[in-house]
Protein backbone atom coordinates (compact mmCIF):
# COMPACT_ATOMS: atom_id res chain seq x y z
CA UNK A 1 0.00 0.00 0.00
CA UNK A 2 1.43 3.56 -1.03
CA UNK A 3 -0.29 7.02 -0.41
CA UNK A 4 -1.26 8.50 -3.74
CA UNK A 5 1.24 10.93 -5.26
CA UNK A 6 1.04 13.88 -7.16
CA UNK A 7 0.74 12.43 -10.80
CA UNK A 8 -0.36 9.33 -9.88
CA UNK A 9 -3.87 9.70 -11.17
CA UNK A 10 -6.21 7.05 -10.21
CA UNK A 11 -10.05 7.03 -9.39
CA UNK A 12 -13.16 5.20 -8.49
CA UNK A 13 -15.35 3.98 -11.36
CA UNK A 14 -18.22 1.62 -11.91
CA UNK A 15 -20.27 0.73 -14.97
CA UNK A 16 -23.91 1.92 -15.52
CA UNK A 17 -26.77 2.35 -17.66
CA UNK A 18 -27.96 5.98 -17.16
CA UNK A 19 -31.30 6.88 -17.12
CA UNK A 20 -33.19 9.55 -19.04
CA UNK A 21 -34.63 12.65 -16.95
CA UNK A 22 -38.19 11.96 -17.20
CA UNK A 23 -37.70 8.45 -15.65
CA UNK A 24 -35.40 9.87 -12.80
CA UNK A 25 -38.11 12.45 -12.12
CA UNK A 26 -40.97 9.82 -11.99
CA UNK A 27 -38.82 7.84 -9.54
CA UNK A 28 -37.83 11.11 -8.07
CA UNK A 29 -41.92 12.12 -7.44
CA UNK A 30 -42.59 8.73 -6.26
CA UNK A 31 -40.14 7.99 -3.43
CA UNK A 32 -40.93 11.84 -2.41
CA UNK A 33 -43.07 10.60 0.39
CA UNK A 34 -40.98 8.40 1.63
CA UNK A 35 -38.00 10.98 1.85
CA UNK A 36 -40.13 13.36 3.96
CA UNK A 37 -40.52 11.12 6.74
CA UNK A 38 -37.29 11.53 8.28
CA UNK A 39 -35.94 8.19 8.02
CA UNK A 40 -32.45 7.43 9.09
CA UNK A 41 -31.79 6.95 4.65
CA UNK A 42 -29.24 8.63 2.48
CA UNK A 43 -31.60 9.30 -0.63
CA UNK A 44 -29.54 9.05 -3.69
CA UNK A 45 -30.04 12.98 -5.61
CA UNK A 46 -32.04 12.75 -8.43
CA UNK A 47 -28.80 13.42 -11.26
CA UNK A 48 -27.10 9.86 -9.43
CA UNK A 49 -30.05 7.72 -10.25
CA UNK A 50 -28.78 5.16 -12.53
CA UNK A 51 -28.35 0.69 -12.92
CA UNK A 52 -25.12 -0.70 -11.47
CA UNK A 53 -23.99 -3.70 -13.99
CA UNK A 54 -20.39 -3.51 -12.15
CA UNK A 55 -18.78 -1.57 -9.29
CA UNK A 56 -14.79 -1.64 -10.39
CA UNK A 57 -13.40 0.63 -7.63
CA UNK A 58 -10.19 2.53 -7.90
CA UNK A 59 -8.80 2.64 -11.39
CA UNK A 60 -5.41 4.13 -12.80
CA UNK A 61 -6.59 6.55 -15.51
CA UNK A 62 -4.42 4.91 -17.96
CA UNK A 63 -6.30 1.99 -18.04
CA UNK A 64 -9.54 3.74 -18.87
CA UNK A 65 -8.66 2.89 -22.82
CA UNK A 66 -8.25 -0.67 -22.24
CA UNK A 67 -11.61 -0.71 -19.70
CA UNK A 68 -13.29 0.66 -22.75
CA UNK A 69 -12.29 -1.30 -25.28
CA UNK A 70 -13.20 -4.88 -23.06
CA UNK A 71 -16.42 -2.95 -22.58
CA UNK A 72 -17.27 -2.63 -26.31
CA UNK A 73 -16.24 -6.35 -26.76
CA UNK A 74 -18.89 -7.13 -23.70
CA UNK A 75 -21.42 -5.42 -25.81
CA UNK A 76 -21.30 -7.51 -28.92
CA UNK A 77 -24.15 -9.50 -29.76
CA UNK A 78 -26.06 -7.50 -27.09
CA UNK A 79 -28.63 -5.56 -29.65
CA UNK A 80 -30.52 -2.08 -27.79
CA UNK A 81 -33.09 -2.86 -26.06
CA UNK A 82 -35.87 -1.18 -23.91
CA UNK A 83 -35.61 -0.99 -19.92
CA UNK A 84 -39.20 -1.45 -17.83
CA UNK A 85 -38.39 -0.12 -14.85
CA UNK A 86 -41.04 -0.96 -12.33
CA UNK A 87 -41.15 -1.96 -8.93
CA UNK A 88 -40.01 -1.50 -5.86
CA UNK A 89 -37.85 -3.59 -3.11
CA UNK A 90 -35.48 -3.89 -0.23
CA UNK A 91 -31.78 -5.71 0.14
CA UNK A 92 -31.65 -7.96 2.09
CA UNK A 93 -35.29 -7.85 2.98
CA UNK A 94 -38.14 -5.76 3.36
CA UNK A 95 -38.18 -6.03 7.27
CA UNK A 96 -34.95 -4.78 7.28
CA UNK A 97 -33.52 -2.88 4.38
CA UNK A 98 -29.75 -1.62 3.89
CA UNK A 99 -30.90 -0.58 0.23
CA UNK A 100 -34.29 0.75 -0.83
CA UNK A 101 -34.53 0.28 -4.74
CA UNK A 102 -36.67 0.46 -7.64
CA UNK A 103 -36.79 -2.80 -10.00
CA UNK A 104 -36.05 -3.47 -13.43
CA UNK A 105 -38.95 -5.68 -14.85
CA UNK A 106 -37.24 -6.38 -18.32
CA UNK A 107 -35.39 -7.38 -20.46
CA UNK A 108 -33.91 -9.36 -17.54
CA UNK A 109 -32.02 -11.75 -19.82
CA UNK A 110 -30.68 -9.51 -21.69
CA UNK A 111 -29.59 -7.32 -19.12
CA UNK A 112 -28.36 -10.07 -17.18
CA UNK A 113 -26.02 -11.98 -20.49
CA UNK A 114 -24.49 -8.21 -20.89
CA UNK A 115 -22.90 -8.07 -17.12
CA UNK A 116 -22.50 -11.97 -17.96
CA UNK A 117 -20.16 -10.99 -20.64
CA UNK A 118 -18.76 -7.88 -18.78
CA UNK A 119 -17.43 -10.25 -15.88
CA UNK A 120 -16.06 -12.39 -18.45
CA UNK A 121 -13.99 -9.56 -20.07
CA UNK A 122 -13.01 -7.81 -16.78
CA UNK A 123 -11.87 -10.87 -15.11
CA UNK A 124 -9.16 -11.68 -17.93
CA UNK A 125 -8.35 -7.75 -16.64
CA UNK A 126 -7.66 -8.48 -13.05
CA UNK A 127 -10.88 -7.22 -12.04
CA UNK A 128 -12.44 -10.09 -9.70
CA UNK A 129 -16.12 -11.46 -10.76
CA UNK A 130 -19.09 -10.23 -8.39
CA UNK A 131 -19.86 -13.69 -6.30
CA UNK A 132 -23.32 -11.96 -5.49
CA UNK A 133 -26.39 -12.77 -8.12
CA UNK A 134 -26.94 -10.00 -10.15
CA UNK A 135 -29.95 -8.60 -9.30
CA UNK A 136 -30.20 -5.31 -11.53
CA UNK A 137 -32.17 -2.26 -9.77
CA UNK A 138 -31.65 1.75 -9.17
CA UNK A 139 -30.67 2.40 -5.77
CA UNK A 140 -32.48 4.99 -4.22
CA UNK A 141 -31.48 4.99 -0.52
CA UNK A 142 -29.01 3.47 1.79
CA UNK A 143 -29.96 2.90 5.74
CA UNK A 144 -28.08 5.08 7.75
CA UNK A 145 -29.41 3.20 10.83
CA UNK A 146 -32.85 1.19 12.38
CA UNK A 147 -35.62 1.19 9.81
CA UNK A 148 -39.17 0.22 11.68
CA UNK A 149 -39.25 -3.11 9.82
CA UNK A 150 -43.11 -2.23 8.90
CA UNK A 151 -41.75 0.63 6.68
CA UNK A 152 -39.80 -1.19 4.19
CA UNK A 153 -43.13 -3.31 3.08
CA UNK A 154 -45.04 -0.20 2.81
CA UNK A 155 -42.50 1.22 0.58
CA UNK A 156 -42.87 -1.89 -1.51
CA UNK A 157 -46.22 -2.19 -1.27
CA UNK A 158 -46.90 1.36 -2.13
CA UNK A 159 -44.52 1.75 -4.79
CA UNK A 160 -44.68 -2.22 -6.58
CA UNK A 161 -47.68 -1.65 -8.63
CA UNK A 162 -45.71 1.82 -10.59
CA UNK A 163 -44.21 1.69 -13.49
CA UNK A 164 -41.74 4.62 -14.33
CA UNK A 165 -40.68 4.85 -17.50
CA UNK A 166 -39.87 2.15 -20.57
CA UNK A 167 -36.36 3.80 -21.58
CA UNK A 168 -34.60 2.64 -25.17
CA UNK A 169 -31.55 1.81 -24.35
CA UNK A 170 -28.45 2.49 -26.71
CA UNK A 171 -25.53 2.23 -24.88
CA UNK A 172 -24.26 2.09 -21.42
CA UNK A 173 -21.74 3.82 -19.51
CA UNK A 174 -18.30 3.97 -17.71
CA UNK A 175 -18.52 6.10 -15.32
CA UNK A 176 -16.39 7.91 -13.03
CA UNK A 177 -17.55 8.59 -9.15
CA UNK A 178 -16.33 11.47 -7.33
CA UNK A 179 -16.91 11.48 -3.57
CA UNK A 180 -17.18 14.69 -1.40
CA UNK A 181 -18.45 15.70 2.04
CA UNK A 182 -21.11 16.57 -0.15
CA UNK A 183 -21.64 12.63 -1.48
CA UNK A 184 -21.36 11.26 -4.61
CA UNK A 185 -20.86 13.04 -8.47
CA UNK A 186 -20.72 10.77 -11.34
CA UNK A 187 -19.32 11.54 -14.43
CA UNK A 188 -19.36 9.50 -17.76
CA UNK A 189 -16.02 9.05 -18.41
CA UNK A 190 -16.94 6.37 -22.18
CA UNK A 191 -20.75 5.74 -23.75
CA UNK A 192 -19.92 2.51 -24.97
CA UNK A 193 -22.36 2.02 -28.07
CA UNK A 194 -24.30 -1.48 -28.08
CA UNK A 195 -23.83 -2.43 -31.98
CA UNK A 196 -27.00 -1.26 -33.95
CA UNK A 197 -26.38 -4.64 -36.12
CA UNK A 198 -25.33 -7.30 -33.12
CA UNK A 199 -23.05 -9.91 -34.20
CA UNK A 200 -25.17 -12.65 -32.84
CA UNK A 201 -28.02 -11.62 -35.73
CA UNK A 202 -25.48 -11.54 -38.59
CA UNK A 203 -24.11 -14.98 -37.43
CA UNK A 204 -27.89 -16.11 -37.09
CA UNK A 205 -28.28 -14.65 -40.66
CA UNK A 206 -25.55 -16.72 -42.69
CA UNK A 207 -26.95 -19.73 -40.48
CA UNK A 208 -29.54 -19.80 -42.39
P1 LIG B 1 -25.81 -0.11 -6.24
O1 LIG B 1 -26.22 1.23 -5.73
O2 LIG B 1 -26.52 -0.50 -7.47
O3 LIG B 1 -25.80 -1.16 -5.20
C1 LIG B 1 -21.58 3.57 -7.73
O4 LIG B 1 -20.93 3.80 -6.53
C2 LIG B 1 -22.35 2.27 -7.67
O5 LIG B 1 -21.49 1.19 -7.47
C3 LIG B 1 -23.34 2.26 -6.53
O6 LIG B 1 -24.56 2.75 -6.98
C4 LIG B 1 -23.35 0.82 -6.08
O7 LIG B 1 -24.33 0.07 -6.73
C5 LIG B 1 -22.02 0.28 -6.55
N1 LIG B 1 -21.06 0.14 -5.47
C6 LIG B 1 -20.54 1.12 -4.71
N2 LIG B 1 -19.64 0.62 -3.84
C7 LIG B 1 -19.58 -0.70 -4.06
C8 LIG B 1 -18.84 -1.77 -3.51
N3 LIG B 1 -17.95 -1.57 -2.53
N4 LIG B 1 -19.06 -3.01 -3.98
C9 LIG B 1 -19.95 -3.23 -4.96
N5 LIG B 1 -20.68 -2.26 -5.53
C10 LIG B 1 -20.50 -1.01 -5.10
Amino acid sequence: MHARRPGDEGMRAFIGIGLPPECRRAITDAVSPFRSRRLPVAWTPEPNLHVTLKFLGEIPQERVEEIASRLQDAGQGIPPFDLLVEGAGGFPSLRSPRVLWIGIREPLELVGELQENMENALSGAGFPREERPFHPHITVGRARGRIPPAWGEEYSRVLSGQRFGTVGVSSFQLYESRLSPRGAAYAVLRDIPLPREPERTEREEKGK
